[in-house]
């Protein structure tokens, strides 16, 4: 639409004449080319010039967080960035009235035209509008006149905007499109409140008939009355007319009008539904009486469904019981931060449907208008909320802050069939605030209730057709006795049993009781399980950010979540991994709780999801997401491990290179064969009776004994029982085992594990590791390590030893802790110890937190020749405390 927008200005440009001619509206992006500075020290227009050195260009959709949540420092720039850009228009815009669109800035924007300061925005989340037509003068001795914009824009911390707090990064700038449009006088009122001025209900909907409703704003801005038509065109899926109503308006000068009127029933309309999702389109027109011109036009989507939650049978569309289960999202990608090209959004999407997902949870807050448009086509469902996390500010401010970012997002979203719930405060009690105070504690919850009920107001007046709902976290009671269970129509309820707590058995018990205690429709908003998708292990464990636990916890859940019907729906946290920049965790400043990576590659946790949710036969194995692996032999000289095939069919064979590996019965969309792997490549296939899978893997089987040494050498490491997969360089990373005789192995030490309450982390620490991303390989390490044998043929050996002190001062806590204050009691570990290999002092008195500090990866490379009868022995000669080792690679020189 915009190209062609686009085109007809460029008609424009070449047939104006210096006099008026009436032109079309145009509605282009104004992206490129715009002067940017990151800076605190521009604080007003003026200083800009003095400034304008450090400027770069940038093309917007931009954010000036891109790279530094990327980089190894913690924390990210919060502050101020001005964008500069003078566009030229065509001089006849003056007959009309002229306006920018911004669809996202974050957090506050103040947007000057000439200097003068023409609107400003709070909320980053959603799209707002700013008049330019009185702000500029038009140049009539020129085909194009030339205005000069600035925004300033603002993403810091502000106690009175929301959200105060959350596990997200709050990338800054100017992250969506800005548009330029242009208006006649008379035109639909899409200024306020970032609307398109039409709003459609259908208040009721059966097989038989669809009823239709119209709401439109009208805004006549000359100074004379009007004699208007309105035409109200409806379109069926197919794009042909089916009915069409004039409604003739007399508009008084500069005033709004609104306008409602029912528009003709459609007959057996062909209903929307996740399995078909119908569109109609409503086209509404805007035409001059006395001229006989159309001013304005717009278009919206509409969709005849009709819904119901119910509190002990769940979710019903059209009548037909429904379980709704699909995942949340984030708006961010790897490398690119918010400023997301429409592409990514819209392939979001459609990943989404491919795996078979039927709902999406916009958390935390509203997204591009390509999200909700690729819903209503595809298929999903949608639940969407405004961003009051974690906290709030008892103030009026941030009451009035949250209550106009719930009002914009209602109006700019409204038309969306696919959209069912209006969500707002995702777990508010999660950092309470005065909680030792019982007193005050009341009076900060009554507060928040307060505002909840004040937000609830407004969402039904604005919309009595949808449901409203509030995700709340942790135990029932915290949220009912503080009165909030009573607020909203839904309860949504963000639920990390086998994750943050406990085991996830506890799960079914915990939702009964839930149910039980509420009364109330109830939505899974989150749950979800962290894997790194480098983490691989045969004996998966709660907290191991291994792919095979998440693929466990995610298959407990779906059980559960399809045996209890009053749970009407489930969202996965999340769809994909997202960026959190405090976040400690295996990837640093990520959230691996993705069904798909940052990238969107999917883990194995996707292809199970296929196999739960597709209605047609399915067959994926996990071994794709795995597909280089170090792993040792065993008698016969091969490896064997089992393989993960996901399925929707009875029954599934499995081949490794051509052989059989036996049928097996699937059983909760999983079937497990124990895989003979062999050195060297492998072919696995999967076969049900109408489908194949295929999956390569390499397979670097490290031999008992070292009778020739691996081409590619030994990396190993310690301390862990998961397999990491460094994707970027293929490396695959072993798991070590102790030294039996003439073979090769640790000998003394065991393994790691972080000082915690709970046993959170059953591998080492979870804490960001300096100077490397393979955070894993230095997590975990054998504490107390006395040597490192091996037993080689002669030869020169590059040893490569790796560290890293996990017993620092500052063991961190996730700062976004769902585990309730964990707290780790520990002294300052002093710990100094020198190596040797065979009998060579490679490392003297090792003090790796006074010489490097903590949690730092540190690697050193030493020579050895080995002589015929001689091993490969590294020997730890502990000083103070008890030596460490992390990890260890070897190669073979000569
Ligand atoms: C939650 C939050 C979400 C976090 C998630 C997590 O409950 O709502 O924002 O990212 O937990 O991964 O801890």
């Amino acid at each position: 639409m915009k190209l062609f927008y686009i085109f007809i200005l460029q008609i424009l440009f070449c047939s104006l004449s210096l006099q008026a001619v009436a032109t079309p509206n145009v509605n282009y992006t104004i992206n490129n080319s715009w002067q940017f500075m990151r800076s605190n020290e521009i604080k007003t227009l003026a200083d800009i010039s003095s400034n304008s050195k450090n400027a770069e260009w940038v093309n917007i959709p931009h954010t000036w967080n891109d790279k530094d949540v990327i980089d190894e420092e913690e924390g990210y720039y919060r502050g101020m960035g001005w964008y500069i850009k003078e566009v030229s228009i065509p001089t006849s815009f003056k007959e009309k009235e002229v306006f920018l669109q911004f669809e996202g800035v974050n957090t506050l924007a103040e947007v000057y035209i000439n200097g003068q300061l023409s609107g400003t925005h709070v909320g980053g989340y959603t799209r707002f509008v700013v008049p330019v037509s009185k702000f500029i003068t038009f140049d009539d001795q020129q085909l194009t006149t030339t205005f000069k914009i600035v925004v300033k824009v603002d993403n810091s911390f502000n106690k009175n905007r929301p959200s105060l707090t959350a596990d997200f990064t709050f990338f800054g700038g100017i992250y969506r499109d800005i548009n330029l449009i242009t208006k006649d006088k008379v035109h639909f009122n899409f200024e306020q409140d970032g609307s398109n001025g039409c709003f459609l209900t259908t208040p009721k909907v059966s097989v038989e008939k669809g009823e239709l409703h119209l709401k439109a704003h009208i805004k006549n801005d000359a100074s004379s009355k009007k004699k208007i038509k309105l035409i109200s065109k409806i379109f069926d899926p197919k794009g042909k007319l089916i009915a069409e109503k004039i409604s003739k308006i007399n508009l008084v000068p500069q005033q709004n009008s609104t306008i409602d009127i029912d528009l003709d029933a459609v007959d057996q309309p062909q209903l929307w539904d996740t399995k078909t999702p119908h569109l109609y389109q409503v086209v509404c027109e805007l035409w001059d009486a006395k001229t006989n011109t159309k001013v304005d036009e717009v278009v919206n989507p509409l969709g005849f469904r009709w819904f119901e939650f119910d509190v002990e049978k769940g979710f019903f569309l059209n009548g037909q019981s429904l379980k709704l289960i699909g995942t949340n999202r984030h708006q961010d990608y790897k490398g690119i931060g918010n400023a997301l090209p429409d592409y990514l959004h819209v392939e979001d999407i459609r990943i989404m449907k491919e795996m078979g997902s039927n709902f999406l949870r916009i958390a935390h807050y509203p997204q591009d208008p390509y999200i909700l448009e690729a819903c209503d086509r595809l298929g999903i469902l949608a639940t969407v909320e405004t961003p009051v996390i974690n906290t709030v500010t008892e103030n009026e401010q941030f009451d009035k802050n949250c209550l106009s970012a719930q009002l914009e997002m209602i109006r700019q979203s409204y038309n969306h069939p696919s959209l069912i719930i209006w969500a707002y405060m995702n777990e508010i009690l999660l950092k309470p605030k005065y909680k030792k105070d019982p007193v005050r504690y009341k009076k900060y919850t009554d507060y928040i209730v307060q505002l909840a009920n004040k937000l609830e107001t407004l969402t039904r007046e604005e919309d009595p057709f949808r449901y409203t709902m509030i995700p709340n976290h942790g135990g029932m009671e915290t949220y009912r006795d503080a009165g909030l269970t009573e607020v909203p129509m839904i309860v949504g309820w963000n639920i990390y049993d086998g994750w943050y707590g406990r085991e996830y058995d506890a799960l079914e018990a915990k939702l009964i009781k839930f149910h039980e205690g509420v009364n109330k429709p109830f939505i899974i908003t989150e749950y979800g399980a962290g894997a790194d998708p480098r983490l691989h292990t045969l004996n998966p464990t709660r907290f191991d950010f291994t792919q095979e636990y998440a693929t466990n916890y995610h298959q407990h859940y779906v059980k559960v979540i399809h045996k209890l019907p009053f749970v009407a729906g489930a969202n996965v946290w999340n769809y994909a991994d997202f960026s959190s920049e405090h976040r400690v965790d295996a990837v640093q400043s990520v959230n691996n709780k993705g069904l798909v990576g940052i990238d969107r590659k999917p883990k194995d946790v996707y292809y199970f999801y296929q196999a739960a949710l597709l209605e047609k036969p399915f067959v994926g194995i996990a071994a794709k997401t795995w597909k280089r692996r170090t792993c040792i032999e065993n008698q016969e000289g091969k490896s064997v491990m089992p393989v993960q095939v996901f399925s929707n069919q009875e029954q599934v064979e499995l081949f490794i290179n051509g052989k059989s590996c036996g049928k097996k019965k699937v059983e909760e969309k999983i079937a497990v064969f124990e895989v003979p792997f062999i050195h060297g490549i492998n072919r696995l296939k999967a076969v049900t009776s109408t489908l194949e899978d295929y999956a390569e893997v390499r397979i670097n089987i490290l031999p008992q004994k070292l009778d020739t040494f691996p081409a590619n050498g030994f990396s190993i490491n310690l301390g862990d029982e998961r397999f990491f997969y460094d994707d970027q360089i293929d490396q695959a990373w072993g798991i070590g085992k102790k030294y039996t005789e003439g073979s090769w192995g640790t000998i003394g030490g065991t393994p790691y594990v972080r000082p915690s309450k709970r046993k959170q982390h059953p591998y080492g620490t979870n804490h960001t590791i300096q100077g490397t991303y393979n955070d894993p390989v230095y997590q975990t390490q054998l504490v107390g390590i006395e040597k490192f044998r091996m037993d080689v043929p002669p030869g020169v050996y590059d040893v490569q030893l790796h560290f890293a002190e996990l017993e620092g001062s500052s063991a961190k806590h996730l700062p976004y802790d769902l585990m309730e204050g964990e707290q780790v009691d520990k002294e300052q570990i002093s710990r100094t110890f020198s190596v040797k290999i065979n009998d060579q002092l490679i490392l003297n008195r090792l003090d790796i937190l006074t010489q490097f500090g903590e949690y730092k990866a540190i690697k050193y490379k030493a020579q050895i020749r080995v002589e015929e009868g001689q091993p490969l022995l590294i020997e730890f000669d502990k000083i103070i405390g008890e030596p460490v080792m992390n990890a260890i690679e070897i190669y073979k020189k000569i």
